[in-house]
């Protein structure tokens, strides 16, 4: 077996690769841990991320300027962002795009590479993007936290959509991606440890509670320009949450357009079934280092059951009624 040591300053998968000097600066003054992929994760303006990730974060939150015609698509990892991207897209593009189309983006191009991160693309390794040329109405997906987005989005009246799925999903979900991807020479992450670091809000973008709080709070005082959505509604409705998603994003499906099944044949297209099967997410890579096939699992609500022991439920049960509890936000994770 092949163990691969990692010093503080080494990279694993091009973890600190090309940092700056003004980044690895402040990397020594922000609290560390253990990473769930690479060797650490820091604590920038509140919430965990990669040294890779907090370089492309500060470049865009200093460049990036929205204009209020602008869709910003923010999730936790592994909260459904593929699923939003697709959805997004398609409605606002069905005029370019019409559904009767043989030669849609979206049965060619992964979610992530026809909506970009601002982070993991557009900001990448010191980027300045010229984004002035995008189609309208430009369409980007990010997982920073609220209180961290640039000053343009917050003030720009913008529209932010957020997806919020259920953490006993979210983390198996997160778990087995992590597993998926890691190296075949290191050494799975245990559940347990995985688990405790979760629990303690120790895993990338979180404390989980904290970011879904921050967005939340946000669609409440601002709901004509911060929507929050849950992926179990979405699956327990799709129709419904496209149409609202539709509506909020100022292209309502006419009634024309419902007569004909657009709506359901968009929630067709960019299900969990269709994309799964589809060339361009069986290979290439359209998020950095990962492959888009592990991007598309099992897609359902409840896998946690299959997992998670009785004392996990127990303090994960707990851990949220003590962080969440109060703000109305809550999750049913029990059928
Ligand atoms: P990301 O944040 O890294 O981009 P994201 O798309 O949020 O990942 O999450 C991946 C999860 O969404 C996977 O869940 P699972 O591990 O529980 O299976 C993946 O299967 C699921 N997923 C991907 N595409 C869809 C889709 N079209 N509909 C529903 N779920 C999906």
């Amino acid at each position: 077996m092949t163990i691969t040591h990692y010093s503080e300053n080494q990279s694993r998968d091009g973890e600190e690769e090309e940092l700056s000097h003004e980044c690895k600066e402040l990397l020594l003054s922000l609290p560390k841990e253990k990473g769930w992929r690479t060797s650490h994760l820091y604590k920038y303006q509140g919430f965990w991320c990669q040294a890779s990730e907090i370089q492309s974060i500060i470049s865009f939150q200093r460049h990036f300027q929205a204009s209020e015609t602008d869709v910003v698509l923010t999730t936790v990892p592994k909260s459904g962002t593929t699923w939003l991207k697709a959805l997004a897209f398609a409605i606002v593009n069905r005029k370019r795009f019409p559904m009767s189309n043989n030669n849609h983006p979206l049965l060619t191009s992964n979610p992530h590479d026809l909506v970009p991160f601002f982070e993991y693309k557009l900001y990448d390794k010191h980027q300045l993007p010229d984004l002035s040329n995008l189609p309208q109405p430009r369409i980007f997906g990010t997982h920073v936290p609220f209180p961290s987005l640039p000053t343009s989005i917050k003030k720009s009246g913008c529209r932010v959509v957020y997806i919020c799925r259920n953490p006993f999903d979210t983390f198996i979900s997160s778990w087995h991606f992590i597993n998926t991807v890691k190296p075949g020479s290191e050494a799975p992450m245990s559940l347990d440890e995985a688990f405790e670091m979760y629990c303690n809000g120790v895993i990338g973008f979180g404390p989980f509670w904290d970011h879904m709080l921050g967005y939340w709070k946000e669609s409440i005082e601002r709901p004509h320009k911060v929507l929050f959505l849950t992926y179990e509604d979405m699956k327990k409705d799709v129709t419904f949450h496209l149409k609202k998603l539709a509506e909020f994003l100022g292209f309502p499906f006419s009634l024309e357009e419902e007569r004909a099944g657009d709506v359901e044949k968009i929630a067709k297209l960019c299900s969990f079934e269709s994309l799964k099967e589809l060339e361009v997410n069986k290979v290439g890579k359209s998020i950095k280092y990962f492959e888009n096939k592990n991007l598309f699992r099992k897609g359902e609500v409840g896998d946690w059951v299959n997992y998670l022991t009785p004392r996990m439920v127990e303090k994960l049960t707990k851990v949220l009624e003590d962080k969440l509890g109060g703000s109305g936000l809550s999750f049913k994770v029990f059928s």
